[in-house]
């Protein structure tokens, strides 16, 4: 342009075509919470958002694009048209249809994957080598509904699964002892809600296994207390719900954790909704579930072989049984 000048001798500018891109599907309470996280953590030089709604979609990107001054430079673009995602690195689907007063789980269900029939395919069209996270609800199936609908390899399917829960969950052993979460390592791994599974004889804070440091120093603890934690964990999403209306900040940062991990290789372990056959005595058809796994460039790198329970491992595919259950009757 006119307004700048090259300085002698210069090389012709370099417009480098090689930029990390992220798309986001839905652009509710959860999209939003999500790309406004990914925005401020400046971990993409392209953000584009899709939604059913056009005004609604239009009014979120101008909002963001507004913020221009106070961020990291990011291209935000917003279009009802999966043309918009092209070429994504990581492609986020959060939209989804919330729960009629009354319904079913299953028909919430089957309406979602109605939903990911006019979602997936153009998504995984456009952005053929892209990584793909599931949000929506109920994660579990749609994570396995995504991947049969994508054609994706299975390493490129990724559900947000008890990443959140186990979050919850370190919050509140943190809260419990009075230390920082970040030093406290926890897992809930399963079906992300009320069946979820929480690893007790894994947690260790400051590199301290807590359960085997109770038990050798003799220090009485109630197993009620710890399930207590754990009940809260899971009755916290209601209860955020029940106050708020929805939940958004926590998912936002939960999901941008993760993108962090597989757009920068950080190959940390996360509990994410993976391909779940074959692992911990899991067992009959392709079931998707969280179990903490290796995230890194190509997605899901490997599953960890956290130490589980015989009790664990049970409850485990329990949950199993129960989405395969809710599976067959897809038809997919
Ligand atoms: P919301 O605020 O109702 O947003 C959903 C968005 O999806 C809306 O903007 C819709 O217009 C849009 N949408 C609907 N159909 C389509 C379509 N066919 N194509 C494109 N966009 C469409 O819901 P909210 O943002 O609160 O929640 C979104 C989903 O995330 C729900 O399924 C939640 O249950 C789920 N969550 C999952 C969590 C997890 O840990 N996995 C956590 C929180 C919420």
């Amino acid at each position: 342009s006119a307004f700048f000048k090259p300085i002698h001798n210069s090389d012709p500018p370099l417009h480098s075509n090689r930029c990390t891109k992220v798309s986001v599907v839905g652009v509710g309470n959860v999209g939003m919470a999500i790309a406004q996280t990914i925005l401020t953590q400046d971990l993409a030089d392209e953000i584009a958002l899709v939604d059913s709604k056009p005004d609604k979609l239009r009014g979120e990107m101008l909002d963001l694009q507004h913020a221009a001054a106070f961020l990291p430079r990011t291209r935000i673009s917003a279009s009802v048209d999966y043309s918009v995602t092209a070429g994504s690195d990581l492609c986020i689907v959060t939209a989804g249809a919330r729960q009629n007063p009354g319904e079913s789980r299953l028909n919430l269900l089957q309406r979602n994957v109605s939903l990911f029939r006019h979602i997936i395919p153009p998504l995984a069209k456009a952005s053929p080598d892209s990584i793909l996270i599931i949000v929506s609800n109920p994660v579990d199936v749609l994570t396995y509904v995504a991947w049969k609908l994508s054609g994706f390899p299975v390493n490129r399917v990724l559900g947000s699964g008890t990443n959140l829960d186990s979050s919850r969950f370190r919050f509140l052993i943190a809260d419990h002892l009075d230390v920082n979460a970040q030093d406290v390592q926890a897992f809930i791994v399963g079906e992300h809600g009320d069946s979820s599974v929480a690893l007790w004889s894994s947690i260790s804070v400051g590199g301290i296994p807590v359960l085997s440091f109770l038990e050798k120093n003799q220090i009485a603890y109630e197993k009620q207390t710890l399930e207590q934690i754990h009940q809260s964990v899971v009755g916290s999403a209601y209860e955020v719900i029940g106050l708020k209306g929805y939940t958004s900040w926590a998912i936002g940062y939960s999901v941008a954790n993760l993108a962090r991990s597989i757009i920068r290789d950080q190959r940390k372990i996360h509990p994410v909704t993976v391909l779940a056959r074959g692992f911990y005595g899991v067992e009959g058809g392709d079931v998707f579930l969280s179990l903490p796994a290796l995230l890194g460039r190509n997605g899901v790198v490997a599953v960890t072989n956290v130490h589980m329970t015989d009790e664990e491992a049970e409850k485990l595919q329990k949950s199993a049984k129960t989405i395969l259950e809710m599976q067959s009757q897809l038809g997919l």
